[in-house]
């Protein structure tokens, strides 16, 4: 059919990979792009045998997110919207691996009588999507192969859309809901309005927010999905100007752009310069499933306790100073608006980390973290918002995993990749006493409305519209933020004083198998070799504030190294002794 001479009949899609080893990992499987039309045609062998298993439709993902341009890879979304179940994942190793056409086949016919599949009578749906790689089309075409290698599986290609769309496309479509991208956008936008209908009455420090916000787009597909995004909102509230959109003149996707640069390197983007100094500005990654904000300042050369927060690098010499607002900070902005709620609907305190509202009981709100997350924020959310915290490892899929046990579990990664999910039964009662309207008490002269705990409700609701609820998504973070800057009527000044980040380091080390390294405790321990944690015991006792783990990537062949302390030079130092104890 013309599509290119690498995915041109199955034959040569199940060809034998020699020696690699491809691991599905926290994100899928990814690599350079000429090595995977295999990879993808049988991880979309896979798509189909789980949407005929569940009998529910199912997504690919033809993404490398934050990767070079020259990378790409593939991920799977479960019925839910979800990431694909852990225990599938096992299966996806081992159909990518098979090492002939033979063993592949085999290995079908293995899960299909292990799941109660049969074979010879499947049938399902699974959604396809891609990001703007221009290696994905053909890729595409390798997954829909993969996909129709099982009969009566319906294809639907949903073209260049971000991750997070399409794991909503695929929630949607299994909740019986319209699903198409126009479907998204209205949805998302419906809790953005009612929220700026809600916000406080205006004063004069709303000056603040009137600027559009400069966002950066790596390059990527969340550009022109943004821009989609604010022509279809017609409210003046939500202006972007958007940069780094992956047009001509612009430099290629994820290079030295996007929330993963900004957040790992501390840096401003390309395109970005003095002329911003002040200005309220996000970014989002390749893919668009993780979301920064930052501000620029004029660096004070002198010792100011600011100044050694932000590290400084060789863009633009050291006369930039970037303030990040990371995931941690988003979660904090998150959980403290949330509170406030809370508090209009009169929840007390029931003194084990949940808020007790009459009518409901117990609102269990939790804020889920990894290890990454800096201290500073967890004893925020702890201390001063009396929220309960859990620790996950990293990888979405396990904070989403612990976010499902709250009545609203709040979830980001320090990295931007995070959302807030609404329990079912806490999101029914809301919407109920929305509809009801009997949010008060009985006076001595009939009912009396409750006004503010009516705004609350609808506050609430309109929250759980405008998050989407499959997945972290840069586009519905960048609505949460704004909304929540609104209503607080104030800057990303005013937010990022909330509380103040320790100073922190992270490098990683090359080693020759990083497999050796096991963690235990939510990856805040070594398991084994035991003698690396005692040394690493050790040398966080040296420090005020110290805290520090090594973890093996599931994306990078390295060990990553993280450090806290009370000073930057502490945090540095207490880092690079460690990476000396992995080398
Ligand atoms: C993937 C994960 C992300 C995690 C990162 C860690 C998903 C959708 N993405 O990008 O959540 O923070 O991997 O990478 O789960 P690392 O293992 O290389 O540190
Ligand atoms: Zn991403």
């Amino acid at each position: 059919d013309g599509d290119g001479d690498m995915t041109n009949d199955v034959v040569t899609m199940i060809m034998v990979m020699e020696g690699s080893q491809f691991f599905y990992g926290t994100a899928g499987f990814r690599a350079e792009a000429h090595l995977l039309p295999s990879v993808v045609f049988r991880t979309a062998v896979l798509a189909a045998l789980r949407s005929a298993k569940t009998r529910s439709a199912t997504g690919l993902v033809v993404t490398a997110s934050h990767n070079p341009i020259k990378d790409n890879g593939v991920k799977l979304a479960d019925p839910s919207g979800g990431m694909l179940c852990m225990e599938w994942e096992e299966y996806a190793d081992r159909l990518v691996n098979a090492q002939s056409s033979l063993a592949l086949c085999e290995l079908v016919g293995e899960i299909a009588d292990r799941e109660g599949i049969s074979l010879g009578d499947t049938g399902g749906r699974i959604l396809v999507g891609r990001d703007t790689r221009p290696s994905g089309m053909e890729l595409v075409d390798a997954a829909k192969k993969g996909i129709s290698a099982l009969p009566g599986m319906e294809v639907l290609d949903m073209g260049v859309v971000s991750t997070p769309q399409l794991h909503w496309m695929v929630q949607a479509t299994n909740r019986g809901e319209p699903a198409t991208e126009d479907d998204y956008f209205a949805d998302i936008l419906s809790g953005y309005r009612e929220l700026a209908t809600l916000k406080p009455t205006r004063d004069a420090r709303q000056k603040v927010l009137e600027d559009p916000l400069l966002v950066d787009g790596s390059n990527g597909v969340g550009a022109a999905k943004l821009i989609d995004l604010q022509s279809r909102a017609g409210v003046s509230s939500l202006r972007f100007e958007v940069r780094n959109k992956g047009e001509e003149g612009d430099g290629p996707l994820n290079d030295g752009v996007g929330a993963d640069f900004v957040q790992k390197e501390r840096l401003p983007p390309a395109k970005f310069s003095e002329q911003d100094i002040g200005r309220r500005c996000a970014s989002v990654d390749g893919d668009a499933d993780r979301l920064v904000y930052f501000y620029l300042e004029k660096n004070q050369k002198s010792d100011s306790p600011g100044g050694q927060m932000a590290v400084q690098g060789d863009y633009l010499g050291s006369r930039l100073t970037l303030h990040l607002l990371d995931g941690d900070k988003i979660a904090v902005l998150a959980a403290l608006f949330i509170s406030q709620q809370l508090e209009e609907l009169g929840a007390k305190d029931d003194g084990n980390g949940g808020k007790s509202v009459v009518g409901y009981g117990t609102v269990r709100v939790g804020v889920v973290q990894t290890a990454y997350a800096n201290g500073a924020s967890t004893k925020y959310i702890k201390e001063v918002l009396g929220l309960e915290v859990a620790v996950t490892p990293t990888g979405v899929k396990h904070l989403h995993e612990k976010a499902v046990g709250f009545d609203i579990g709040i979830y980001f990664e320090a990295n931007g990749h995070g959302m807030i999910l609404f329990g079912a039964s806490f999101l029914a009662w809301l919407n109920k006493k929305q509809a009801s309207g009997d949010c008060g008490r009985e006076g001595d002269d009939g009912f009396i409305t409750d006004r503010k705990a009516e705004v609350a409700i609808a506050r609430l609701v309109a929250l759980s519209k405008l998050v989407n609820q499959a997945v972290g998504d840069a586009l519905s973070g960048i609505l949460l933020v704004e909304s929540i800057l609104q209503y607080r009527q104030s800057g990303l000044h005013e937010w990022n004083t909330l509380y103040k980040d320790l100073p922190s380091r992270q490098s990683k080390v090359m080693v020759p198998d990083r497999r050796q390294i096991v963690t235990k405790d939510a990856e805040t321990k070594v398991a084994s070799p035991d003698v690396l944690q005692q040394l690493i015991d050790l040398e966080i006792a040296k420090y005020k504030h110290g805290r520090a783990f090594v973890r093996p990537s599931g994306t990078e062949d390295v060990v990553r190294v993280y450090a806290e302390a009370e000073q930057q030079t502490d945090a540095d130092a207490l880092a690079n002794a460690i990476a000396r104890h992995i080398r």
